[in-house]
């Protein structure tokens, strides 16, 4: 038994430190007590668990950075039990109960236990004092809860150093090398675990010639970062590129068919596990925006994902194969092809051809991270194939961390969709195995780009750091209340704040994506953004391009019909009851109604009004929203870290600016097209 003073501990900006939520207990002598296998000493032995160390870390430097003492048991105000047993079978799970003044974390691994320190944590000042709870287990809903990071090791001509990327440079390199000073990693390590992710790819899925290295000389510092994200239970995983036998083999072809490929993928897959003996496996976009892939040889995905599942699969290794591929070469002029149907075109013929260790990474919308998509129905279309959803916490087409956007409600809702009506299985429930046609063996579960930078607020927007933390709670537990964990976050974050300065944080982030919704493209209308950059509007940028991305809109009508009565036949890849509820006008729900079809501006909405009426209006509320949001900050600014609030008041204005031009440039433009002008005869031009 050993007994520690846990302290409080100042935030830094993105930091959650865990021992700060120990504020409410203050200077009270705590005693950690170490039950069962555990010791201090053991739990300082990584040959015992990589984790397990840091528990101690963890206990240890919240009592440093209080100048706490460790105290005999006797002399403690509150009990501390850390214990190993097997309450539950899974290895990240853990039992919390508070009784009489002891709190006890017990889980079956180390892991488990980490995860719990970070639980108690999250409890502020309940943690030691609040009511009584007997033995709460919590169980991650999904084995697999991941970040992809889209970085570049040095700055791409087009995409610079992170693509999609707003927050500065990478963490993990710099220059055409891995950073030599890798302390952002540990303390990103250490966020992650604190909010449950285990899993990050560590560069971008567009592979150059220089990420390619990293499956070959630049193989050690792959192994230095995966040293340093170990101790938090992150495993390291890399994206390759489908051509790297070739450029970086020296093969003729990257046929997976060909022998001396899948020898060349053994080889390379052997040489990785050798230097990252805990190492997860391979991301890849093949055939994909120019992405070299199977297609080149007549072979399909399955041929293409099996084969380097094949390789990987003596190392207990995954394969993410991403199914973004669509014919991004498209004449606008061909009204019958659509980008939406391409990812379920290519991949449902072939569920239950891939292997178990194959994941096949589906984006959560049938397009590509708009702000109103549909569910994608592929994620529903593969009972016998291991499925993950892709969401983007960085905010490509959500404001580039220069608007305030919280992006919570969004994933909740989108987790949460049932694909066979109310009630039924969930995109969350098909991505942690329970497809109700599958068998259960399947694994799967959440990626998603992450939002992180070298940017001295780690996110751009002091407040993007909100869908981060918001990210790792809900693939934990994709019930739990989005606008919960947004408050949950702002204690974490600024626990100096007033109660009035939460509540306005709430206020501003809360409704956030809906408003961004209102005053960008409406109802379901996708792209209408400066092409490339994907930001500000630009409501033609996209229209004529070969990218698949068109709404089609002319002097009486807008949308893209997707029905399969008249249109590209979309609707039909939905279950019941969706296909039917989407194909059909009256039950499209209005917020989708231009992604499933063409309608005149005079469309009457379920609202009443008529769809360029609402138009107008949302477009006019939107900006008063921010307004509101701006005022709400102005009061509480002061409240804030000088430089925290400098930043924000600095993105606030250029929110501000940017929204002021997607409400008249939309009101603009429908006007235009349309003749109609908005009945209350506000500004338009
Ligand atoms: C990494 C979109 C983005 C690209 C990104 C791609 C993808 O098209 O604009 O930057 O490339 O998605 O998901 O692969």
């Amino acid at each position: 038994m050993t007994t520690v003073t846990l302290p409080i501990d100042p935030l830094v900006h993105a930091a959650w430190l865990p021992a700060a939520a120990f504020s409410a207990v203050g200077s009270r002598r705590i005693a950690v007590v170490l039950e069962d296998d555990l010791s201090f000493d053991g739990l300082a032995d990584p040959a015992f668990s990589p984790v397990a160390p840091t528990i101690m870390a963890e206990v240890e430097a919240a009592t440093a950075a209080h100048g706490g003492a460790l105290v005999d048991e006797a002399e403690a105000d509150v009990l501390l039990a850390i214990e190993l047993d097997c309450c539950e079978e899974n290895p990240e799970a853990f039992c919390f109960s508070r009784t009489d003044g002891l709190v006890r974390i017990v889980a079956s691994n180390p892991r488990g236990l980490l995860y719990g320190w970070f639980h108690l944590a999250r409890l502020g000042k309940d943690a030691f004092t609040g009511p009584d709870v007997e033995n709460e287990c919590h169980t991650p809903h999904t084995a697999l809860r991941m970040l992809d990071h889209w970085d570049n090791m040095d700055v791409h001509p087009v995409m610079g150093h992170v693509e999609r990327g707003y927050s500065g440079g990478s963490i993990f390199f710099d220059h055409g090398v891995v950073r030599e000073d890798l302390t952002r990693v540990a303390q990103y390590a250490r966020l992650l675990a604190s909010v449950g992710i285990n899993r990050v790819a560590i560069n971008n899925v567009n592979v150059g010639r220089l990420e390619m290295r990293l499956l070959d000389d630049l193989l050690p510092e792959v192994a230095r970062i995966a040293d340093v994200f170990r101790p938090y239970g992150v495993t390291t995983h890399l994206s390759v590129s489908w051509a790297s036998p070739v450029r970086l083999g020296g093969l003729a072809d990257s046929d997976p068919f060909n022998p001396d490929v899948l020898a060349w993928w053994q080889a390379a897959a052997n040489r990785v596990w050798a230097a990252i003996p805990d190492f997860g496996g391979f991301v890849i976009k093949a055939d994909s925006e120019g992405q070299p892939g199977p297609f080149a040889y007549g072979r399909t995905h399955a041929d293409g994902a099996n084969m380097l599942a094949k390789a990987v699969e003596p190392h207990g290794g995954l394969i993410h194969w991403r199914a973004f591929v669509y014919n991004h070469t498209q004449d606008w002029r061909d009204r019958k092809t659509d980008r939406a149907k391409a990812a379920y075109e290519h991949f449902a013929p072939y569920d239950g051809t891939f292997a178990e260790n194959v994941i096949v990474q589906i984006k959560h919308g049938p397009l590509d991270f708009q702000v109103r998509e549909p569910a994608s129905p592929t994620i529903a279309a593969l009972p016998q194939t291991s499925v993950a959803a892709e969401f983007q916490v960085t905010t490509e087409y959500l404001g580039h961390q220069k608007h305030a956007v919280y992006l919570g409600r969004m994933w909740s809702q989108l987790m949460q969709f049932p694909y066979w009506g109310e009630g039924s299985p969930t995109m969350a429930d098909i991505v942690a195995g329970g497809h109700p046609l599958g068998d259960g063996t399947r694994i799967g579960g959440f990626v998603a780009v992450s939002n992180v930078g070298d940017d001295v607020f780690w996110t751009g927007h002091p407040f993007a750091q909100a869908n981060l933390y918001a990210w790792g709670r809900l693939t934990w537990d994709p019930q739990a209340d989005p606008d919960i964990i947004l408050s949950d976050w702002a204690l974490a974050t600024f626990p100096e704040v007033s109660s009035e300065g939460a509540a306005a944080l709430d206020a501003i982030l809360g409704k956030s994506w809906e408003t961004y919704e209102m005053y960008t493209a409406p109802l379901g209308v996708c792209f209408m953004v400066y092409p490339h950059h994907h930001y500000g509007p630009n409501p033609d940028g996209y229209e004529y391009t070969p990218w698949g991305t068109y709404h089609f809109a002319d002097r009486i009508s807008i949308g893209v019909d997707r029905t399969r009565a008249t249109g590209t036949g979309y609707t039909d890849q939905y279950p019941k009851p969706w296909r039917d509820v989407y194909e059909n006008l009256a039950t499209c729900p209005d917020e989708l109604l231009l992604f499933f079809h063409h309608v005149p501006y005079t469309h009457v909405l379920k609202s009443g009004k008529t769809m360029i009426q609402h138009v107008y209006d949302t477009h006019f509320e939107g900006l008063e929203r921010v307004k509101v949001a701006v005022a709400a900050w102005q009061g509480v600014r002061d409240e804030f870290p000088a430089d925290v609030a400098a930043r924000i008041d600095e993105r606030f204005a250029e929110q501000v600016r940017s929204a002021t031009d997607w409400r008249d440039i939309i009101n603009t433009y429908f006007y235009r097209h349309s003749g109609i002008p908005d009945a209350h005869g506000r500004p338009i031009y």
